[in-house]
């Protein structure tokens, strides 16, 4: 596996639909181990495969405070969600220091392989059902800023460009 790195917005490749994982190997708990490393050096709570061009259906979470609690979501599927919503402010490891409203459901039940291959339902609420459907939506090629206005994405969108010209222009000179 090369470095991983975090594909920023408007990457194209942020819109891949990720395939289902067909088998929980070495292979898939080394990539796992790898996306918690990037998680956690960038300071945040979940990631998705397809953050770093991996499109297979594969999700790292840890939205607790002390960092110790990891989450790992092979093919989820949602098998229940709140009709109840709520909108919260989102960020996105794909979408740095950007922060905006986004309708949810309150709580969702989830359906996953963990890295054993065994198949268990999680109960989330609050932040981490957030987090779990904020995930699953990158595995579909979804990124926030798509529930977002036209308006405000298109800002986000010349935002992200300029920063990155602006990177790219302070690492040569
Ligand atoms: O670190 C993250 N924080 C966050 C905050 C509110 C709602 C969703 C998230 S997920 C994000 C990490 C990320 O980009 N995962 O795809
Ligand atoms: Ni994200």
């Amino acid at each position: 596996m090369t470095q991983l790195t975090i594909l920023r917005y408007p990457d194209p490749r942020l819109h891949t639909v990720a395939i289902p994982v067909t088998a929980v190997d070495a292979r898939l708990r080394k990539l796992a181990g790898a996306m918690f490393e990037i998680m956690y050096e960038a300071a945040g709570i979940g990631l998705a495969a397809t953050q770093v061009d991996v499109h297979e259906r594969l999700i790292v979470i840890d939205v607790s405070e002390s960092r110790d609690q990891p989450l790992v979501l092979i093919n989820p599927a949602i098998v229940w969600a709140s009709a109840e919503t709520r909108v919260g402010d989102e960020g996105c490891l794909s979408v740095p220091g950007i922060y905006d409203g986004v309708e949810r459901s309150i709580a969702v039940k989830v359906q996953a392989l963990d890295l054993d291959g065994k198949l268990c339902v999680h109960s989330a609420e609050g932040m981490l059902a957030v987090c779990i459907q904020h995930e699953m939506d990158h595995l579909i090629g979804k990124v926030f800023v798509e529930y977002l206005s036209p308006l405000k994405r298109n800002r986000i969108k010349t935002k992200m460009i300029k920063q990155k010209k602006d990177e790219e222009r302070d690492s040569v000179s």
